[in-house]
């Protein structure tokens, strides 16, 4: 059997081939059989340039059909894909590159040629840009090739996708997603969320991590569901769109927003019939709210980059506020703490393990064997109570990870450019309370006595080279002396009791 992801999806939405697959309101409707074609004239651009499988390509293009093309014509070669949030900066992009040292660079079309120097300065074989529009050169190239109706050969262990995050020392990790760890999570979800062919998804979601790309794309594409494609989130769009759709995936921030839009009524959900959340932690202010004004329970569901989906609050059955449901099938889950497993409603480090757990962190062997225990369950970092009935309740994170607007900000990558800074002796950066992105970084800072002062502006303006502007601190606060233990080290939870409020 051929374990390729593509070839999966493929066969299950086959028998829907004429049917309406994506529509871009107001613009194009593309069916399964177009779809399929797009796919096969990237494979076909991908092969002329000498891909095979086992190669990497790296994106950083705008939300797209383009972008969905490519991202399918990896799948079908067994080429390695790898998409950048469009908000990175150069150096950014730069680290990635070279850590992932791809055969092909591709690009939205950019004003200058930094990029194409970047990738000779590395040596990528190949540089290209493509753009959203009809027009784009590189499209019509690709289109004006013979399609390849190619479905390379890969079983379940063969990497799909390396996928950024990062972690407490600050450099990303490339976390490689196998096509079993994708078509394991589709298929399940597929099941656990009651997805069929019948179903319209809204995807408002960027399509360069997890949740846009795999738990919404992959799933609906398996379920040969409609997928109305929105280029990102915006209010207007996406209430003039729901009363089309019958599922929507988004991050709490997503539904903070709806719940407070005035004309959000009866007409707007009248055919919805799930409302799916995740990436950050859902608020049961807004759980309530929400429940209130549609009747409507939102689905919480739990999960990472390195895992994919790990839980989620029951179709049929409770969804209880503040919790994220049970195991998917085949995943199981553990609470432990120093090594211990907890029995139940005890709080521990929780552990997943199951078909949705990746392959290691890219050429980082031991950094991969740290994250998992010898009998082999990877250890998240989230902390949690599983009750008796095998529920999940999430309750922080052994990292100081913040998730703004669903986006991962990494405290250490940040302090670390800010500890370089003359004019900052030390830093801390942690995560306060924002009422519409859940969380946001803020800078807490000790001056250099030695040097000159710096402003903040100044601060933002070195941190705006080198960072993407969501990881940016909404906020510069300098103090003394930071707060630190007997170790020395930076007591971040008495900062953020202290500072909790400071943006609200
Ligand atoms: C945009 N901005 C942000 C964020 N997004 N700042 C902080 N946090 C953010 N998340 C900044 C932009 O840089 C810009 O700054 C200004 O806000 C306006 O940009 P715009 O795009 O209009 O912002 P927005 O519409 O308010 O975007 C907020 C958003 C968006 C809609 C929540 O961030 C979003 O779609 N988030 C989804 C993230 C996601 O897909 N997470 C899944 C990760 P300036 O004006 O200065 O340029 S996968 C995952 O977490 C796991 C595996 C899982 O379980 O799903």
């Amino acid at each position: 059997m051929n374990h390729n992801l593509y070839k999966i999806l493929y066969e299950n939405f086959k028998l829907d081939l004429d049917k309406i697959c994506i529509e871009i309101p107001d613009y194009k409707k593309l069916s399964f059989k177009d779809l399929d074609i797009l796919s096969a004239h990237f494979a076909s651009f991908l092969y002329d340039l000498g891909l095979k499988k086992g190669d990497r390509m790296i994106c950083q293009i705008d939300k797209s059909l383009s972008a969905i093309g490519l991202y399918l014509a990896c799948l079908r070669m067994g080429v390695i894909y790898t998409p950048l949030n469009t908000s990175y900066t150069n150096d950014e992009v730069e680290y990635f590159i070279k850590n992932i040292e791809p055969k092909l660079f591709f690009s939205k079309p950019k004003l200058d040629d930094d990029f194409e120097n970047m990738c000779s300065k590395l040596d990528v074989p190949f540089f290209k840009t493509i753009g959203t529009k009809d027009n784009d050169p590189v499209l019509i190239e690709i289109l004006s090739m013979d399609p390849l109706n190619i479905f390379e050969n890969c079983n379940d262990q063969d990497v799909a996708a390396i996928l950024f995050t990062s972690g407490t020392t600050g450099k990303s990790k490339g976390a490689m997603i196998t096509h079993g760890n994708l078509s394991s999570n589709a298929l399940a979800l597929k099941e656990i969320w009651g997805f069929t062919n019948e179903d319209v998804l809204l995807h408002a979601l960027p399509i360069f991590h997890v949740h846009g790309l795999f738990v919404a794309l992959n799933t609906a594409l398996l379920s040969a569901s409609k997928i109305i494609f929105l280029e990102k989130f915006k209010i207007d769009d996406v209430i003039e769109n729901l009363a089309k759709s019958t599922v929507m995936m988004g991050v709490p921030t997503y539904y903070n927003r709806l719940v407070n839009e005035e004309v959000f009524g009866e007409k707007v959900y009248k055919n919805m019939r799930l409302f799916i959340s995740g990436s950050a932690p859902l608020t049961e202010k807004t759980f309530k709210e929400f429940k209130k004004k549609t009747n409507h329970s939102i689905l919480e569901r739990y999960g990472m980059t390195e895992t994919g989906m790990i839980t989620s609050n029951p179709l049929d059955g409770d969804r209880i506020k503040g919790t994220v449901g049970f195991p998917l099938p085949k995943v199981k889950i553990r609470a432990t703490k120093e090594g211990k497993i907890l029995s139940e409603d005890e709080k521990g480090v929780i552990e997943v393990k199951g078909p949705n757990v990746f392959n290691g962190y890219w050429r980082m062997k031991e950094k991969t064997k740290e994250e998992f225990t010898e009998d082999g369950f990877f250890i998240t970092g989230d902390v949690g109570q599983i009750d008796k009935t095998g529920r999940l309740t999430l309750s922080g994170r052994s990292s100081d990870m913040i998730i703004s607007g669903g986006f991962n900000v990494y405290p250490k990558e940040i302090e670390i450019i800010l500890n370089t800074i003359p004019g900052i002796k030390e830093s801390a950066i942690i995560g306060v309370k924002h009422s519409d992105l859940g969380e946001s970084p803020i800078a807490i800072l000790v001056r250099d006595s030695k040097e000159q002062e710096i402003s903040d502006n100044d601060i933002t303006d070195v941190l705006n080279g080198k960072l993407a502007k969501f990881k940016i601190p909404k906020s510069f606060i300098w103090i003394d002396k930071l707060p630190v233990n007997a170790m020395g080290k930076v007591q971040k939870k008495n900062l953020r009791i202290k500072y909790e409020k400071i943006l609200l």
